[in-house]
This record gives structure tokens, C-alpha cells and sequence, in this order.
């Protein structure tokens, strides 16, 4: 790329993650250039990034890859069921070399500031390294997960040990060898750390605020005989996969189409049994209605709080493992003898009902002693720790995209349109910023899918309407605020019709004092991808052209 044209292009996309990858892919087929901006210094978005002991993608391996190449889904050989951190990085950087990606990617390198030049129709993108570029499109491939959360608890920088967030991990492998830990969080980045975590340290303090469903992995190395059925038919099994709610799963055990108080308990019991054996996500599709009613979701939650008391041999820890609230309404988590490590003597389990963090200290973490009957205050207890680990999650889905300064028509910022929670039209676009797009962006299936599977929707739909805009010689396009309006209020209505609204999720950005509370993906994949390619076939529907 000449200089000129590395300092005005026709996309500037945000992020070398598996979004931005194949979006930069896309964009070089289409004959547009497109330069890629990364504050990390490789490729792999979350890959890069959560780098902890355990870190395993929960989708299974021959699906969690790109279809968009079927040479590169011939080529490539994952090794086991669930793949592991490391693994999905080394095929991210395959990916990145086989495409020659890397010559239009600046490395170590954010986005800080973006606005919209209304009389060029062009974006100005400022970065951290003082290089100004205008586009005609900006792209935020900034990931959902990438904006790590780190709270702000009083004391925490006057700890005078080692401090890890899950989703900041250093290159280098931390030796954890008798030292006495603590981890604060028990979603899933801590569930997948902390028998790992376990086995090596001293001793290890689990600070837990709210209990979490976890479902056995069972993940293994993947038998030949699967891998080869499946390239035999990568195609079609990527189409059915396609068609699944959620994107992913067709090969699993058949979806039931009964609701799940129509079994007597004993069929029901051995209908959960069956897919606990099986391991992974597929759980929750014993039955159709068991994110739709109360009481069909309690009898999937009571199976696994039965096998959480079956495993933890301390009935006292095994019921403070026991989640109340209702399953699935956070992402289930896949597990590799999570509830087993509570059985080991270095392992020990606070809780927020009892023992709720009052501060950090230069030496360790301060809890209070709260009376379990009352929950009146009993003292104090200070925990000596050399490390800490904050498992404590992330700004989910909007904290990357506005974690740059990005200002749309007559100035207003991305912030300010904002403030109430996100508004999208089809969680691609947002009304008052013409030509901006986002991959995976709220108001779209994103996190509740396979996000590989959604982020080449994404990619396709982001390239074929950049092509339109060339081909019929327009400038722009905007999201109008009524196709905005209506798209958010369908967003609510879907999510209302669920029990997903009900509990502390981040998909409520509830994880985030102060934070909207706004329900943000959108359920539902395969009706979702039908009303896209709708609204690019009606002439780009909800949208204004210029
Ligand atoms: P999660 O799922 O957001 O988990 C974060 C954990 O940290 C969770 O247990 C939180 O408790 C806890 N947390 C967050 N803030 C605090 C404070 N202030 N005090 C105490 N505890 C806190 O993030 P993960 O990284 O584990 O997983 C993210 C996604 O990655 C996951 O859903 C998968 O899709 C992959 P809470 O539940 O909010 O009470």
C-alpha cells in the first residue's frame, strides 16, 4: 500500500481478532484497502489476551473455526474436543500467514479517537502512535469480551504482592509454586483457572459473590474417525450448525421439542444424566422450554445443584456452591473438576453472604464476618496473601467500542447517544454515525452464538453492503432512528419473552456499577441472519443512502 493510501483508505478496522481478521480478509478480496489498528502486538483478540492457566474455548473445536476458506478448514488439525488457549492462538496466527494479513495490521497500536466529517463523508481516526488516517468506513472489530473489568476495590493498589487479571494474563507462565493465593470472581475464566491454579499453589482463597452453574466438559483429545466424518461434509455441517438457535451444535444429542414438567422426573432425570455424561454446552437443550418457564428451569437447576452435593464432600461448601438463580441466564460454564478442587485441603471458599470484601490490604484481602442467620456484622478477618488474581470478568459488548472517543453527525459522541444503553440497528450500525459498523455489536446474536459463526454473518454482510455503496456510487449509509427504535424495542421484547433478563448478568451490564441496564445480545441466530440478508435485499431496508 502506497503512503497516501495507508494514510487514506477505504476501511479502517479495529482489531485483529477473528473479527478483524477475516474482515480484513474480506475487505482485500473486494478489492478495497483497509488498514487494521491492534493495541496488542499479535493477532487473536480474547485469544491474545486470556492467557490463564485453564483458558479453553467452550464451543467444541470443528466448529469454533472459520468456514470461510474450506482449504483452510481441510488444512487445519485441532487436537482436542474443547481447544485450548494456546491452540486457538497458533491457528490465529496461522490464519493471519496463510491470508498475508499482517502487512495491513498496525501492531501495538489503539485507536483512541474517531470523528465523522460530514462534508467528506469520511471518518479521522487518531491513534496512540500520533498517526492520523481518514476512511470512508471504520469498523469496530473490538470484540465483546476485551474490555477487562477491573473493580474498583478500596485498598487494591496498596497490596504489596503479585495482581493478575484473567483477561490481562502475562506472556510468561506465572509460577504460583508455594505461594498463597486468592482469586476474586467465579465465572468462567475462574472456573476453567481455579483447578489448575489449585494443584500448584500453596494455598488458594476462592472470593465468591455469586454461585455458578458449571457443567462438565468432558473434553479429550478428538478421534480421527469424528474429525474426518466432519471434513467429509464441513459444508454441510457448517449450514445446519447455521440453523441452530444458537449457532452451533448440530451434531449433538438430538434437541428435545417437549417442554420439560411433560416427562415423569425419572425420564427427565435420566434425559439431564445423559447430556451431564456427554458434557459442554449442549445441557440446556434437554428440553425446549427450559429458558422459557420457571418451573421447567428448576428441575435443570436442581440436577446440577444434586451433583454439585454429590461431589463436594463438605455439605457446608457444597450448599455455597449451589446457585439460586435461574440456569443459563449467565453463560453455563464448561468445567474440568471445578467442584472437585473444593475437596482439596489447600482450597478454601468465601462467599459474599458471609464473608463480602470490605478492602484489600498491603497484606491481603479484608473480609467481613457477617452472622449467616442475620447477617449482622461479627468482625473482621484479614486473608495473607502473596497473590491476587481479579477472575472478575469484563465492560461486556460496549466497553471496547467505547473505550474509543468516536463522534458521529454534528459532533455527538458515541457516549452521549449512548447513555441510556446501547441503540443499534441490528447491532450492526447506529443511527447518527453514518458509514461507522460493528462486528458482533449489542443488538445482535454475538455472545449467545457460536461468535465465530456470527462474525462472519458480520463480515459478509459489513463487505456485500460496502460493495453496494461502490457499485450504486453512494457515499453513505446510516441506520434512520425509527429502524433503530423499532430494532431495540425487538431486541427487549425477545430477551422479556426469556428468563435471560433475570438475573446479575453482564449481558444486562449489570457486572458494571453505573452501567445501563439494558439487555444487550439478541436471541436467536437463525431468524437474525434471515432478517439481514431481508434488509440488504430490500434495497438496505431502516437505512438511508446518500
Ligand atoms: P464473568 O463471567 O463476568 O465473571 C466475573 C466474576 O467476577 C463473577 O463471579 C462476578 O461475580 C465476579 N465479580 C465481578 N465484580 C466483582 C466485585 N466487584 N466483587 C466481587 N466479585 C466480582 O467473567 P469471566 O471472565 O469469568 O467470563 C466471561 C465470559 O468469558 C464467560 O461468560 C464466557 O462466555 C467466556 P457476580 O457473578 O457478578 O456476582
Amino acid at each position: 500500500m502506497s503512503e497516501t493510501a495507508r494514510a487514506r483508505c477505504d476501511a479502517v478496522v479495529v482489531g485483529a481478532g477473528f473479527s478483524g481478521l477475516h474482515m480484513l480478509h474480506r475487505l482485500r478480496q473486494a478489492g478495497f484497502n483497509a488498514r487494521v489498528f491492534e493495541a496488542g502486538s499479535g493477532v487473536g483478540g480474547t485469544w491474545y489476551w486470556n492467557r490463564y492457566p485453564g483458558a479453553r474455548c467452550d464451543i467444541e473445536s470443528m466448529e469454533y473455526s472459520y468456514s470461510f476458506s474450506d482449504a483452510l478448514q481441510q488444512e487445519w488439525e485441532w487436537t482436542e474436543r474443547f481447544a485450548s488457549q494456546p491452540e486457538i492462538l497458533r491457528y490465529a496466527e496461522h490464519v493471519a500467514d496463510r491470508f498475508d494479513l499482517k502487512r495491513d495490521i498496525t501492531f501495538d497500536t489503539r485507536v483512541e479517537k474517531a470523528a465523522f466529517d460530514e462534508e467528506a463523508c469520511r471518518w479521522r481516526i487518531d491513534t496512540d502512535g500520533g498517526e492520523t488516517v481518514e476512511a470512508t468506513a471504520l469498523i469496530m472489530a473490538t470484540g465483546c469480551l476485551s474490555s477487562a473489568n477491573l473493580p474498583e476495590f478500596e485498598g487494591r493498589t496498596s497490596f504489596l504482592g503479585e495482581t493478575y487479571h484473567t483477561g490481562r494474563w502475562p506472556h510468561d507462565r506465572v509460577d504460583f509454586g508455594g505461594k498463597r493465593l486468592g482469586i476474586i470472581g467465579t465465572g468462567s475464566s475462574a472456573i476453567q483457572a481455579i483447578p489448575i491454579i489449585a494443584a500448584e499453589a500453596e494455598h488458594l482463597t476462592v472470593f465468591q459473590r455469586t454461585a455458578n452453574y458449571s457443567i462438565p466438559a468432558r473434553n479429550g483429545p478428538l478421534e480421527s474417525d469424528y474429525v474426518r466424518e466432519i471434513k467429509s461434509e464441513y459444508p454441510d455441517f457448517r449450514a445446519r450448525n447455521r440453523l441452530m438457535p444458537a449457532a452451533f451444535g448440530s451434531k449433538g444429542l438430538t434437541r428435545s421439542g417437549a417442554p420439560a414438567l411433560a416427562d415423569d422426573p425419572t425420564a427427565r432425570e435420566a434425559r439431564f444424566a445423559e447430556r451431564w455424561e456427554r458434557g459442554g454446552l449442549g445441557f440446556l437443550g434437554a428440553y425446549n422450554d427450559l429458558l422459557l418457564s420457571r418451573d421447567a428451569n428448576e428441575t435443570a437447576a436442581d440436577f446440577v445443584r444434586a451433583r454439585i452435593r454429590d461431589t463436594v464432600k463438605d455439605p457446608e461448601v457444597a450448599e455455597r456452591l449451589c446457585p439460586d438463580n435461574v440456569i443459563g441466564c449467565k453463560r453455563i460454564c464448561l468445567d474440568t473438576r471445578y467442584f472437585e478442587t473444593y475437596n482439596r485441603p489447600n482450597v478454601e471458599l468465601l462467599v459474599a453472604r458471609t464473608h463480602p470484601i470490605e478492602r484489600i490490604t498491603p497484606e491481603g484481602v479484608l473480609v467481613k464476618v457477617l452472622n449467616s442467620q442475620t447477617g449482622e456484622r461479627e468482625g473482621a478477618r484479614e486473608i495473607a496473601l502473596d497473590c491476587i488474581v481479579f477472575a472478575t470478568g469484563f465492560d461486556a459488548m460496549t466497553g471496547a467500542v467505547l473505550g474509543v472517543d468516536i463522534s458521529g453527525r454534528s459532533g455527538r459522541t458515541l457516549l452521549d447517544a449512548w447513555s441510556a444503553g446501547p441503540l443499534t440497528y441490528l447491532g450492526l450500525t447506529t443511527a447518527g454515525f453514518p458509514n461507522l459498523f460493528m462486528i458482533t455489536g449489542p443488538g445482535s446474536p454475538s455472545v449467545l452464538t457460536n461468535m465465530i459463526v456470527s462474525i462472519e454473518q458480520h463480515v459478509d454482510w459489513i463487505g456485500d453492503c460496502l460493495e453496494h455503496l461502490r457499485r450504486e456510487r453512494l457515499a453513505t449509509i446510516e441506520a434512520t432512528s425509527e429502524a433503530q427504535d423499532a430494532w431495540v424495542d425487538h431486541v427487549n421484547a425477545v430477551a422479556g419473552q426469556t428468563l435471560m433478563p433475570t438475573c446479575n448478568s453482564w449481558y444486562l451490564g449489570r457486572n458494571i456499577p453505573g452501567k445501563p441496564q439494558v439487555f444487550m445480545p439478541l436471541i436467536g441466530f437463525p431468524p437474525y441472519a434471515e432478517k439481514c440478508a431481508e434488509v440488504a435485499q430490500n434495497g438496505y431496508e431502516g437505512f438511508v443512502l446518500r
